[in-house]
């Protein structure tokens, strides 16, 4: 994600450092890079302009006796920055009426319907809600049935009527539907055409009217760049929708349009989605991002989801084990099943300090388990619960076994020797040992 603004902003920040102090002339030449690299993103001109006109400010304002080294305090308020530029805060999504009502509003493959489905099952899983998806797309028949197919994968029912073709009707039944039925969240998916059209808005226009909804959400394709920004601005005078949804980030996306939504609509990003899958979906946070955007990693989320995958009983079960010196292959493959879950590796990856940048260009898969499992389900109990049998004719049946080579089977062995000494460490000396190796890591 913004792999290549994220670079030239690391480039731009060099220019700095080794200068004792913040100069008119650094600043220009360092703000000159920054704002280059906003461009090539895709930001808004003004928005940019803006944008560096603000860091100048701060930075020829700053003491010169801070504390900070100019690079560092170029790092800061850029950060600082771009939060504001993204929102400030976390924008959340206003969940009261019963039902509450959310309108998906945007244009065809944006992703509305994908991320109808991200959202029912957010609020089902996330805030115990019970959903109902209302397909309002009525001029093709196989998007009706897409959400079907979404609702059945996310057992979340979905509410459509075949031959009628008045959305405005169909968001009135199901809202009557929903709360007949104990649905406490109605999210409605709607019809988008290629281009903004004018039949299109209007009937976006009138279901918006006729049900008023707690949420309008406007679905945004990020790859589009400028285009996304200018998309949301005919919506939003027609709509005044309450938040934006940016997918698709998963791809190679520039940013520009993460940056400049704000700023341009005055109204805040709220979720994001980084995958065609049902669980690709996060809430939007300016900061975060932020630090992202900077190769400053978002570790914050990354604790988040381990805690949410998380199960206390089998941690403290572990820790004795590791005490004992009994950590074995049974365990590890425990440990590789909880961070699976966690999402794609590629995605974890993005949020570890640095790891983006290093790590730039390697095809990180979420096979990269699959050989390592194989490894392990080759051995025998003994052998996983008391790696140390492991000699090497042994070795070699196991790589016969799994269909990997010795070379791959000692690999593995090795890391799991690593793994154990650092679960030891961590044990013993707390986590002060693990925060300096992970900042020598920045
Ligand atoms: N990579 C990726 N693909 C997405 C994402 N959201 C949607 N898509 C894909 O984009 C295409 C269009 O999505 P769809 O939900 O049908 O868009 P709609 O026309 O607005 O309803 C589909 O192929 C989706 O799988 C995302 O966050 N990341
Ligand atoms: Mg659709």
């Amino acid at each position: 994600m913004f792999d290549n603004l994220s670079d030239k902003l690391d480039k731009a920040m060099h220019v700095l450092k080794g200068h004792g102090q913040i100069t008119e002339v650094n600043v220009a030449e360092t703000l000159k890079e920054v704002r280059r690299a906003l461009l090539d993103a895709d930001v808004n001109f003004k928005t940019a302009k803006e944008f560096t006109n603000t860091v100048k400010e701060k930075a020829l304002g700053q003491n010169v006796l801070t504390t900070l080294q100019p690079g560092q305090l170029m790092v800061k308020l850029v950060k600082d920055e771009l939060t504001q530029l993204m929102g400030g805060d976390t924008a959340g999504i206003d969940l009261s009426g019963s039902p509450s009502v959310i309108l998906m509003s945007g244009l065809q493959g944006s992703g509305k319907t994908t991320f109808s489905g991200k959202l029912a099952n957010y609020l089902k899983t996330k805030k115990t809600k019970k959903p109902l998806l209302v397909a309002c797309d009525v001029y093709r028949p196989a998007a009706i049935n897409q959400l079907h197919v979404v609702g059945e994968q996310i057992k979340v029912e979905v509410y459509s009527e075949e031959g009628n073709k008045n959305p405005v009707e169909i968001a009135q039944n199901a809202i009557a539907h929903a709360k007949q039925n104990g649905h406490n969240a109605v999210i409605i998916d709607t019809a988008g055409r290629l281009a903004i059209d004018e039949t299109m808005m209007t009937e976006i226009a009138d279901i918006h009217k006729a049900i008023t909804p707690n949420e309008t959400l406007f679905v945004v394709d990020a790859m589009t760049g400028q285009d996304a920004v200018n998309t949301a601005k005919t919506f939003n005078e027609r709509l005044d929708f309450d938040g934006v949804v940016l997918t698709k980030l998963d791809g190679d996306t520039r940013g520009g349009a993460a940056i400049s939504i704000k700023s341009v609509v005055n109204k805040p990003i709220k979720f994001i989605g980084t995958g065609e899958k049902m669980d690709a979906i996060d809430v939007f946070h300016p900061a975060r991002m932020a630090d992202r955007i900077l190769g400053m990693g978002d570790v914050v989320s990354l604790v988040e989801r381990a805690q949410e995958q998380f199960d206390e009983e089998e941690s403290r079960k572990l820790q004795k084990k590791i005490a004992k010196n009994q950590f074995g292959f049974d365990d590890f493959i425990k440990q590789i099943q909880q961070v699976k879950k966690m999402g794609s590796m590629k995605d974890l990856v993005g949020m570890i300090p640095g790891a983006g940048k290093a790590l730039k260009g390697v095809d990180i898969d979420d096979d990269a388990f699959k050989g390592i499992e194989a490894i392990i389900h080759s051995m025998t109990p003994e052998e996983r619960s008391t790696p140390s049998v492991i000699n090497g004719s042994r070795k070699k049946r196991i790589a016969k076994g799994s269909g990997t080579s010795v070379q791959e089977v000692n690999q593995l062995l090795k890391q799991f020797n690593q793994m154990s000494k650092m679960m030891k460490m961590m044990q013993g000396g707390g986590g002060r040992k693990m925060m300096q190796m992970m900042n020598k890591m920045r």
